[in-house]
């Protein structure tokens, strides 16, 4: 069955699987979208605010928004311009085009984690974690680590197995790496929160190298922040990458999954853990 509005597959159960999706707005596949930007334009006088407007009339057409306009200008300072725009795209989605990156790791419960670093470390496994460079920006490498963790799951601190060394915000890479490699840590977590010039780019690469300068013995780098895309890691030189949303508990499943791989068990040993 096929409409205007969107393709969908009839199922021999009579049910319809929506292949093929428009955005919505006002009704369902009527293809409206909302737009924000900002523009180097003054929004001061009556002129410059005409002005301005067309000049965001003429991006959203450029962009395909058709029609298009705009619901919300705002000066900023006296040269710049921000901008809402709602117009109608002609543009499909196709559903089956998705791609979901898989987690290439089981997640798993903290009395596994800890089982599994007992029995391929016989010791602690350790963690230093940091923002560089300039960034403050400290909430989201504690929701990681801090014990009382983020959105109902604990963080790194709880894992009785774990040691965790947080060195807070603005450490500097020679800090950073000289603290690694004194508290001989088999992973550093470093978040980057700041994106503007590409710092967050900057200061991971920058880091990766200095630990490879550094030399052997390499602890995991694992890197984190709301504006890094995960799979990006060979780029950047480092070993991992969290985006926005992530949970302390599949950064703990991650590492086990890099660190601590499953023993072989031996006849006749039981399993067994009281939990974290
Ligand atoms: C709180 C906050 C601050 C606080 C920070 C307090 C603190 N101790 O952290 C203060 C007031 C200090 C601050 C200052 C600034 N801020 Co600010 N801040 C925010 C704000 C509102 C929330 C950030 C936050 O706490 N998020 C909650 C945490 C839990 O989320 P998260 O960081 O994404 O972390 C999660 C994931 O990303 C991931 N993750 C993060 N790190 C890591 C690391 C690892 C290893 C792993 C595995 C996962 C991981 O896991 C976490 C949990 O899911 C954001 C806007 C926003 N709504 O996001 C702006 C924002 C980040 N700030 C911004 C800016 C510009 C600044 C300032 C430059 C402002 C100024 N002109 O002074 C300064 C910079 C200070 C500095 N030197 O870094 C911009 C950044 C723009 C950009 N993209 O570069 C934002 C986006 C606001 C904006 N829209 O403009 N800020």
């Amino acid at each position: 069955m096929t409409t205007d509005q969107s393709r969908t597959i009839v199922r021999s159960d009579g049910g319809q699987d929506r292949t093929i999706v428009r955005p919505y707005g006002d009704t369902t596949g009527d293809g409206r979208v909302q737009l924000s930007f900002t523009l180097p334009v003054p929004y001061g006088s009556s002129e410059q605010r005409a002005r301005a407007e067309g000049a965001a009339l003429q991006l959203a057409a450029k962009m395909g928004m058709d029609p298009a306009m705009v619901v919300h200008a705002k000066g900023m300072g006296p040269d710049f311009t921000f901008f809402i725009v709602y117009g109608r795209v002609a543009h499909l989605v196709d559903l089956s085009e998705v791609i979901v990156a898989e987690r290439e790791f089981p997640l798993l419960p903290a009395a596994e984690i800890n089982l599994r670093i007992r029995s391929a470390l016989g010791r602690k496994l350790v963690v230093v974690g940091a923002c560089i460079g300039t960034d403050a920006h400290t909430v989201g490498i504690d929701a990681i680590l801090n014990v009382k963790g983020h959105a109902g799951e604990k963080g790194l601190e709880y894992y009785r197995e774990m040691r965790i060394v947080n060195l807070g915000a603005q450490v500097s890479v020679p800090d950073l790496v000289a603290r690694a490699r004194a508290e001989q840590a088999d992973a550093v977590l470093v978040s980057q929160v700041v994106t503007q010039r590409d710092a967050h780019v900057n200061n991971t690469k920058e880091m990766a190298a200095a630990f490879r300068a550094a030399g052997p013995p390499q602890p995991l780098l694992v890197v984190g922040g709301p504006r890094f895309t995960p799979g990006s890691e060979t780029g950047l030189g480092v070993d991992k990458i969290f985006g926005k949303g992530t949970g302390p508990g599949e950064v703990a499943s991650y590492l086990v999954h890099a660190l601590a791989p499953p023993q072989p068990v031996l006849a006749g040993t039981a399993a067994g853990d009281s939990g974290a």
